[in-house]
C-alpha cells in the first residue's frame, strides 16, 4: 500500500533537516545548574514573546500543565476548568493524584463556542466561601481549544472572564499547547493572548517541528516555584540545549507558516462535509484540527467512530476517534496540498 497519510496529530511532526542542524550546533551546559546557554535563551525568549517575567523549559505539555497547577494550587484546593479540557480528560488525573485538587467544571452553554467560558458561567461554577466547600483557587482556560474542535478564544471574551477569575481571587492558568495557532488564526501578538493569564504553558512539539518540549511562562516568583517542582518530577534535563535549540529554530522559522496548516484544515473540511459518512458544519474548522461527526447512516451501516478510524487505517488514513461520534483529523507541518488531495481521496473511496 501507499505510504499512510497521518492525520492523527500535530504531535507527529518531525524536525527537518535544518532544524536537526540548529540542534548540532548548538552549545550547551548543564541546564538543572542554569549553565545551558541554549536553554537560558530560549526561555528569555519566549518570556519576552509572551510579556512575561520568566519561562521554564519542560519536557511535555502536561508537564507543563502539571507545574502550573503544582506552583499555583495546594492539596485541596479547587481547579475550575471545562470538562472537556485537556488538564482534566487527558492527563492521566495529575491535578488529583500529584497534585491533590478537585476539580469543578464550568460550562460553555451560553457560548456560541465550544470549551469557551463566560464569566456567567464562572461565576455560576463558584460557590460561596463556606467550611463545606474545598477553596477555588485556579482557573484554568484552553487557548485554542482541543476538544472544543481547535476553536479560538474571542478576545473581548478572554478578557471579560479571565478578569472576573482575578475579581474572585483565583489565579489563571491557560494551556496554550496550541497558542501559536490561536495567535496566528486572530492575528493578535502572544502577549496579547498572555495578558490577562498569569501563567501560560506552550508546545514546541505540535505542529512546529520540535522533537520533544513545551515551556510555562508566568512572573519569576511561580516560575521560580516551577522550576523546582520540576526538579522534584524528575524533570530537570542536563544539555538540554539540543532540544531548546530546536524550539528557537521553530520559533524562527515555523510560525507563520501556521496558517498554511489552518488554510488545509479549512479546505478538509469542507471537502469532508460534502462526504454522506459526515454530518458537521466545516465553517467551525478555525485552525488546524477538524472535528468531523460522523452521519447517523455511517455509524449505522459501518460502525462508531472507533470502526471508523480502524477502515480509514485501513485505507491508508491514519486520524483519531475522539468519541463513538466524531473523528479527528489534524494537518501539520510534515503535510502538504498533494497530501491532503491525497487523503481526501483515499476517504472517499472507503
Ligand atoms: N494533545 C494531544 C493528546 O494528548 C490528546 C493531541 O494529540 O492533541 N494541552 C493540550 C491542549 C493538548 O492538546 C496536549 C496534547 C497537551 C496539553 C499535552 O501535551 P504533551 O503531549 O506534550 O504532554
Amino acid at each position: 500500500m501507499n505510504q499512510p497519510i497521518d492525520l492523527r496529530s500535530d504531535t507527529v511532526t518531525r524536525p527537518t533537516p535544518a532544524m536537526r542542524k540548529a540542534m548540532a550546533k548548538a552549545e550547551v551546559g548543564d541546564d538543572v545548574m542554569r549553565t545551558d546557554p541554549t536553554v537560558i535563551a530560549l526561555e528569555e525568549r519566549t518570556a519576552a514573546l509572551f510579556g512575561k517575567q520568566a519561562a521554564l523549559f519542560v519536557p511535555s505539555g502536561t508537564m507543563a500543565n502539571l507545574l502550573a497547577i503544582l506552583a499555583q494550587t495546594s492539596a485541596g484546593d479547587e481547579i475550575l476548568t471545562h470538562s472537556e479540557s485537556h488538564i482534566f480528560y487527558y492527563e492521566g488525573g495529575g491535578y488529583a493524584s500529584i497534585a491533590g485538587c478537585s476539580i469543578k467544571f464550568v460550562d460553555d452553554s451560553d457560548s456560541p463556542k465550544s470549551g469557551i467560558m463566560s464569566a456567567n458561567a464562572l461565576r455560576n461554577a463558584l460557590r460561596p466561601s463556606d467550611i463545606h466547600f474545598p477553596i477555588p483557587k485556579l482557573f484554568t482556560i484552553e487557548n485554542t481549544h482541543n476538544r472544543g474542535g481547535g476553536v479560538v478564544w474571542p478576545m473581548d471574551s478572554l478578557k471579560e472572564t479571565c478578569a472576573f477569575a482575578k475579581e474572585s481571587g483565583l489565579r489563571v492558568h491557560t494551556d496554550g499547547a496550541r497558542v501559536w495557532n490561536a495567535a496566528c488564526a486572530v492575528g493578535v501578538d502572544l502577549a496579547s493572548l498572555a495578558e490577562d493569564t498569569d501563567t501560560i504553558s506552550a508546545c514546541l512539539s505540535k505542529g512546529l517541528g520540535c522533537p520533544v518540549g513545551s515551556l510555562l511562562i508566568g512572573d519569576q516568583e511561580t516560575i521560580d516555584i516551577a522550576r523546582h517542582k520540576r526538579k522534584m518530577l524528575g524533570g530537570g534535563m542536563r544539555q538540554a540545549g539540543i532540544l531548546a535549540a530546536a524550539g528557537l529554530y521553530a520559533i524562527g522559522h515555523h510560525l507563520d507558516r501556521l496558517t498554511e496548516d489552518h488554510d488545509r484544515a479549512t479546505k478538509m473540511a469542507n471537502d469532508l462535509a460534502e462526504l454522506p459518512i459526515f454530518n458537521f458544519d466545516p465553517t467551525s474548522v478555525e485552525t488546524n484540527l477538524v472535528y468531523a461527526k460522523l452521519s447517523a447512516q455511517a455509524i449505522e451501516a459501518v460502525g462508531d467512530a472507533f470502526v471508523w478510524q480502524g477502515k480509514l487505517e485501513a485505507g491508508g488514513v491514519l486520524c483519531y476517534a475522539e468519541s463513538v461520534g466524531t473523528i479527528r483529523f489534524v494537518t501539520h507541518l510534515d503535510l502538504d496540498d498533494e497530501m491532503i488531495e491525497e487523503a481526501i481521496k483515499r476517504i472517499r473511496a472507503i
